[in-house]
């Protein structure tokens, strides 16, 4: 995404805070007819575009990853792992590589040009193919100047898979390019510019049918590639309206299995995920959804086709030439950069999970915009006193230190809600969290909601909620109520019941109801691998033949669930979250 729900664990306990109311296979004895590479979410900056490294403190105190970013992106180290990344590239028997989307960091031109330039010198260096689509921190027009629009990023990338094109669509950067062996690529830009969204326009739309008639007469098998999702990866993306997966997307969807495009390959949430669907008529596609390059785990897959398997594999960038960092690192960051270089990205990434708190408050006027309060009208600074004690209970740590009678950790605030914490190694709800959500970034997690990280993660998340909830004022919780249209569906909350007493039980039971009805199935799929098949390395069904498949399917013809005020709310306040942490 931009967006990566960054933190959704973080995004979880907000919204709910604010909720009163296959096997892995060889590649088997045939070659195989196409093999590609696929990274995704490069989000590059020049370096000459970065303040110091070592003046850059975004988590303040912290000796080793000071200069981290609410999306955890590796934008100093991004020219180290992009070219260990092109390096792999080139060494490999692969001829193409395909980036869907979300190149540039926000859509400047400086990002554009740097990026595109290197992957200029790779071609003419290898004369290897790429192929790329923008995604939406691509083409921001209407953000600020120094930013391209569609014309501007055709003419950036005219030579970097743009003069390899059959054919394309006019409004948009979609295109179709001939891959080897009957495989035809069909590149879909269905961005919605100047927005995080996406959309397949019914102009767009036609011209893909025009492209699956020709690609059949032709007697080509076509492969998708999009950044936003084709179908879900986790339980509750779809409700993020159309800034996660496309809008529209269970027909879409639908309607891609129909025609025989059964795979696509997509980016824009930063984990690696693979699920799939079939469509009424027995149509099966699959969505291999590809992490962040710069982000942990710096993740990029190598994919193959044959008549007799799609196999694809998924490997990490796990050094990098520290020589091409730029100055200002210090002795302990380029030893741990040096020596593991995996260990280093996951701490920054926690740190960039941890950084979120500090960004909370400053977030009020974006979420404020979503739920559309005004500036200086009450709602809005109910709102703001909301995010205030959101940040500052999300920031204590989460273990009492002896000898401070206040009440500053979580443990504390537990207790006064009558909850206990089990004793772990957490330092806090953040540090908790981002441990559980780094494992749907990587891919295959499999915590179960009995894990004692899950556990933790209820009891903090309950005792943060009733804390939260305590410490706004009635009239702020009524503000916010009234001003989200939830007082006309049972969420009012009266003077009397807000008595002290009554208000602690209250509270207590929404905190409990909340975690059952809200973060436990939001979590599905964040803590354990929601859609078959497998996430990482797997061996999945050739065009042409259907494999028995074990595991969920993601629903794209029931409707039910989307129904009900929560989830409604929950919607709203995610879209509102996903402007402010743009992924
Ligand atoms: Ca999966
Ligand atoms: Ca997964």
């Amino acid at each position: 995404m931009k967006k990566t729900i960054k933190s959704v664990v973080c995004i979880l306990m907000i919204n709910a805070l604010l909720l009163p109311a296959i096997i892995v296979a060889g590649f088997g004895g045939n070659e195989p007819d196409l093999s590609f590479f696929v990274a995704s979410d490069i989000h590059y900056r020049p370096q000459s575009s970065l303040m110091p490294v070592d003046q850059n403190n975004s988590l303040p105190g912290d000796p080793l990853f000071s200069h981290t970013n609410t999306k955890s992106a590796l934008t100093y180290e991004a020219d180290a792992i992009i070219d260990e990344f092109l390096s792999r590239f080139e060494a490999s028997s692969s001829k193409y590589l395909l980036i869907p989307g979300d190149i540039s960091e926000d859509g400047h031109w400086d990002e554009h040009l740097g990026i595109a330039q290197k992957l200029r010198d790779f071609k003419a260096r290898t004369n290897k193919k790429i192929f790329i689509i923008p995604g939406n921190h691509d083409i921001r027009t209407s953000a600020s100047q120094n930013r391209l629009d569609l014309s501007g990023f055709l003419d950036v990338y005219s030579d970097i898979g743009y003069d390899e094109t059959l054919a394309r669509h006019e409004g948009s950067a979609s295109y179709t390019a001939e891959l080897e062996d009957g495989y035809r690529l069909l590149a879909i830009d269905a961005c919605i510019y100047r927005e995080d969204g996406s959309r397949i326009s019914p102009d767009l739309l036609k011209w893909i049918e025009e492209q699956v008639t020709t690609a059949k007469r032709d007697g080509k098998k076509l492969i998708g590639m999009v950044h936003h999702s084709v179908l879900g990866h986790f339980g509750i993306q779809s409700i993020a309206g159309n800034l996660l997966c496309i809008d529209n997307y269970r027909s879409n969807a639908t309607q891609f299995a129909d025609w025989g495009i059964k795979y696509f390959f997509t980016g824009h949430e930063h984990a690696n995920d693979i699920s799939t669907a079939v469509s009424k008529k027995g149509n099966r596609i699959f969505d291999v959804e590809t992490g962040s390059l710069i982000t942990y785990p710096n993740a990029y897959r190598e994919v193959s086709f044959s008549d007799t398997a799609v196999n694809i594999e998924t490997k990490y960038i796990d050094r990098i030439d520290v020589s091409l960092l730029p100055d200002g690192y210090n002795g302990a960051q380029l030893s741990l950069i040096e020596n593991d270089f995996p260990a280093y990205s996951l701490g920054y990434y926690k740190a960039g999970i941890k950084s979120c708190a500090y960004e909370i408050p400053k977030a009020t006027k974006k979420l404020a915009e979503k739920l559309k309060f005004s500036e200086g009208t009450k709602e809005f600074d109910a709102l703001g006193e909301v995010m205030n004690t959101l940040s500052e209970a999300l920031r204590m740590p989460m273990y009492d230190t002896e000898g401070t009678p206040e009440t500053d950790s979580v443990e504390e605030i537990a207790e006064k809600a009558g909850i206990t914490i089990e004793r772990s190694s957490y330092t806090g709800v953040l540090d908790l969290a981002a441990a559980v959500y780094s494992g749907h970034y990587a891919g295959d997690e499999n915590l179960d909601f009995y894990s004692p990280e899950f556990r933790l993660l209820g009891q903090s998340i309950n005792a943060v909620l009733v804390y939260a909830l305590m410490n706004v004022p009635v009239r702020t919780a009524n503000i916010l109520f009234n001003g989200m249209n939830l007082t006309d569906r049972g969420f009012a909350v009266s003077d009397k019941i807000y008595g002290t007493v009554a208000k602690t039980l209250y509270m207590k039971s929404a905190a409990k109801v909340i975690f059952k009805e809200l973060i436990r199935p939001a979590a599905d799929g964040i803590i354990n691998d929601w859609s078959a098949p497998g996430d990482l390395n797997v061996s999945l069904e050739p065009y042409g033949e259907k494999w028995a498949l074990s595991g969920l399917s993601v629903a794209i013809t029931d409707f039910s669930y989307f129904f009900g005020i929560i989830f409604r709310f929950f919607a709203a306040l995610i879209n509102g979250f996903k402007a402010l942490v743009a992924v």
